[in-house]
């Protein structure tokens, strides 16, 4: 009897538990035993710090600086940001950047600063390196934002991969935010949080670090400028955070600190610095524009694990449909697989997938696979035997496959860190398309492998391919799933050339929006889960990942009423609107917590339907400028401290200010605003920010507010794009930007650009063009004229 079927007939006696401990401790066993024969002892360490200056070798954008011990090399690119490197690490290979590195800007020179230290300076920043290797970020008008000092490494003395550790400051009042999807953020507290992604094997809360999507971006937000430092390495590390403290009377400030400690992998960082705007527009071009989902990807989703039958998918969307509730897409996870292999279908209970995809695709609902990248290593499963011919799978040093435990058994993982190898899996994405698919959703791509204790992941020994240059999983690990995603997304433009892929990931690092979205993986039902979610998507965003949401209602347990409402009229404002949950889980449909959630959620949902123009024109305005749909209430004005501090509310856009409710029995709640008017959208009074106000939050809404002077684009009832307009404060002017939906290809349509002026009691609203200004060509709404 092998592994699977012994799992199988555990199950069939009733001991699935049973089965499970002993895949996960047969996993755990195998690791650790491949690790100790696979990765070199670690020996005795020498330390080593930069030592003195030597000389200096100008060149594009910069130079090389030699210390004693190591050498620097700085290069100013013409996209504004700042590259170097240690120890000869230049910016190529990299994962995250999403072609060749940028062009050097001819115009920034090195030059000796004071002390023998020397700098150079650009157009955005001024970089000054000390004669012990301390690395300075300035302002152009010189406020440090950032001070590293000289870095350490530790190296094996029998030769190996050195760790080292980068240790900065920042001022005073500087926040930290990123580091890539946190449960504790959005603002990152003191604390150690470490780079691995992880799936931490129950359905999580604030307090659980790190999670399934990790990245060493971190962006810092000071009175004197914003940055965005990301030190390409993709190994393990962490990074301990210390706020500053600015000195009361006559007391000194304390700076903010940040201390990465690296397992390995080249010390080199990008540093950006500007206005949050700014910071992000340079990360995406460096990292690459956020995919543009499809249209319907930006409705409203609906998932389970365990559908478990057609008839119930059929019934489901029924539910919907019955209760006139839009719904725009289902998602089946592995339930609808055979025996729970990737890339098939389970035919006893999903006869005719492609028959089901093309009934719920006539009524405006499109149908969304998960993918694992675990295959059943068993010979006649054909992904495995297809795979075995392109030898697809990760191996040990000593060439056998690296097996884990994952759903369909005894398992092996693709090693998508090869070009052949994503090749081959994008290709079998024609299947998926065959049945009726039209979206994927990847999971379990950490890569996850059961394990009792210990990681549940692939043993660090295991071989990579990484583009040729070769390596094993310490290196591999965290870029995966943003590898993973990679090949589906090309995959899918070959096969489907004239559609925009969609594809979400619970895995990924640096640059995986260029693939797709991700989303908060399994977020703990209870209102932590709640608060937690959002404080992925906010901090997600800033690190250029900007379309995600939760698991609306939470993965396990079953939410109360009251809170399964507040998470849907969350979602209802996030990018990713899904409600979902696990197998064990309570059923997560709006109409199974009452007629009073019911009626309150058919609201939520026609406001995000007649919301998804906007939405829509967020999502371009997003791969155009990296700039993310869900913003921290600091993003225009990062110099307004209190808001700084503000987790517990957003930006939608520019136009929409979202205040959700996340505390329980909550019927009001405190918004802080930022300057400028703002209307409660529900009951049109304004208010003058910034200041905090009250507003009501009865049980059938969350406050939103719009900003006076706002244009937004809104569908009208006849379905129609129709212009919402807020009227503009008295003596000033209002706009916005429209990105009209031009279907799910790859057209490019005009950005409109509209301006709003009060006349009197009017608001008059005008199209700009190269010609001047016009009628705008949609219907237009103006609210809030009448003042308090
Ligand atoms: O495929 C089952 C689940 C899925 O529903 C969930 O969204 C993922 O985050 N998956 C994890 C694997 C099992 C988790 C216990």
């Amino acid at each position: 009897m092998n592994g699977r079927d012994l799992v199988r007939s555990m199950k069939a006696v009733g001991s699935a538990g049973a089965a499970q401990r002993l895949r996960t401790v047969r996993a755990a066993w195998r690791t650790r035993r491949a690790d100790a024969a696979g990765l070199p002892a670690r020996g005795a360490e020498r330390a080593r710090v930069p030592g003195p200056v030597q000389d200096v070798e100008p060149g594009p954008g910069g130079g090389v600086v030699r210390f004693s011990r190591s050498e620097l090399r700085i290069t100013v690119a013409v996209n504004g940001a700042v590259f170097w490197g240690w120890d000869g690490a230049g910016p190529e290979p990299s994962y995250a950047l999403a072609g060749r590195s940028p062009e050097p800007d001819p115009r920034a020179v090195l030059e000796p600063d004071k002390d023998g230290g020397w700098r150079v300076v650009a157009e955005r920043a001024t970089v000054v390196v000390s004669r012990h290797g301390a690395v300075e970020v300035q302002t152009p008008g010189g406020v440090t934002l950032r001070r590293d000092l000289p870095p350490r490494w530790w190296e094996p003395v029998d030769g190996g991969t050195a760790r080292w550790m980068q240790r900065s400051e920042v001022a005073a009042d500087a926040r930290f935010f990123g580091l890539g999807g946190r449960a504790s953020g959005p603002r990152l507290r003191d604390g150690t949080y470490r780079l691995w992604n992880t799936d931490p094997g129950h359905a999580f809360g604030p307090g659980d670090d790190p999670l399934y999507l990790t990245m060493p971006v971190q962006l810092v937000v000071a009175d004197a400028a914003t940055h965005l430092v990301f030190h390409d390495t993709t190994w393990d590390g962490t990074v301990t955070l210390r706020e500053g403290e600015e000195g009361a009377g006559s007391g000194h400030d304390r700076p903010g600190t940040s201390e990465l400690r690296m397992s390995g992998g080249p010390l080199r960082c990008w540093v950006m610095v500007g206005t949050p705007a700014r910071v992000l527009l340079a990360w995406a071009s460096l990292t690459g524009a956020p995919a543009l989902p499809p249209a319907w990807a930006l409705g409203y989703q609906h998932a389970r694990w365990g559908f478990g039958s057609e008839q119930e998918v059929r019934r489901i969307v029924a539910g919907y449909q019955e209760r006139d509730l839009p719904l725009d897409a289902v998602h089946l996870d592995i339930d609808h697989y055979d025996e729970h292999q990737v890339f098939t279908v389970d035919h006893d209970r999903f006869p005719k997938l492609p028959q089901l995809a093309e009934d719920l695709r006539r009524d405006g609902v499109r149908l969304v696979s998960i993918l694992d990248p675990a295959v059943r290593a068993e010979p006649g499963n054909a992904v495995y035997d297809a795979g075995t011919v392109v030898d697809a799978f990760v191996r040990d040093g000593a060439g056998q496959l690296v097996r884990g435990e994952v759903w369909p058994g005894e398992s092996v993982f693709p090693d998508f860190t090869h070009a052949r190898v994503r090749k081959w899996w994008g290709g079998l994405y024609e299947e998926r398309l065959g049945q009726g698919f039209a979206g994927f959703w990847h999971d379990m791509n950490e890569p996850t492998s059961f394990a009792a204790f210990g990681e549940s992941t692939l043993p660090r020994s295991a071989r990579h391919a990484l583009e040729g240059r070769g390596g094993d999983h310490r290196e591999a690990h965290n870029v995966y799933g943003l590898c993973m995603a990679r090949a589906a997304y090309e995959g899918l433009r070959e096969l489907a050339p004239r559609e925009r892929p969609f594809v979400f990931s619970r895995s990924g690092w640096a640059g995986l929006q260029r693939y797709g979205g991700t989303w908060s993986g399994d977020v703990a039902t209870g209102w932590p889960g709640l608060r937690a979610s959002l404080s992925l998507v906010m901090g997600l965003g800033l690190c250029g990942v900007p379309y995600s949401g939760p698991d609306v209602g939470g993965f396990d347990g079953r939410p109360s009423p009251e809170l399964y409402l507040r998470w849907f009229q969350l979602g209802a404002y996030l990018p990713l609107f899904r409600t979902h949950a696990s197998l064990r889980a309570g059923r997560r449909e709006p109409w199974e917590f009452g007629p009073e959630v019911l009626e309150h959620a058919r609201v939520a949902l026609a406001e995000r339907r007649r919301l998804l123009p906007y939405f829509m024109t967020l999502a371009h305005l997003a791969r155009r400028t990296g700039t993310p749909y869900v913003r921290p209430l600091w993003w225009g004005i990062p110099e307004d401290r209190a808001l700084r501090d503000c987790e517990d509310a957003f930006l939608l856009g520019d136009c929409l200010l979202v205040a959700p409710v996340l505390d329980p029995g909550a019927d009001r709640r405190a918004v802080q605003l930022p300057r400028g008017r703002w209307y409660d959208t529900a009951t049109g009074r304004a208010y003058d920010g910034p200041g905090q106000i009250l507003v009501d939050a009865p049980l059938s809404r969350i406050p939103v507010l719009a900003r006076a002077g706002a244009v937004l684009p809104v569908r009208g009832e006849d379905g129609g794009l129709e212009l919402e307009v807020w009227a503009p404060a008295r003596g000033r002017t209002g706009g916005g930007l429209v990105v009209p939906d031009a279907g799910d290809g790859w057209e490019e349509p005009e950005i409109e650009r509209y301006v709003a002026r009060r006349q009197g009691q009017k608001v008059v609203v005008e199209r700009e063009g190269e010609d001047g200004v016009s009628a705008p060509p949609h219907p237009v709404r103006v609210r809030g004229v009448e003042e308090r």
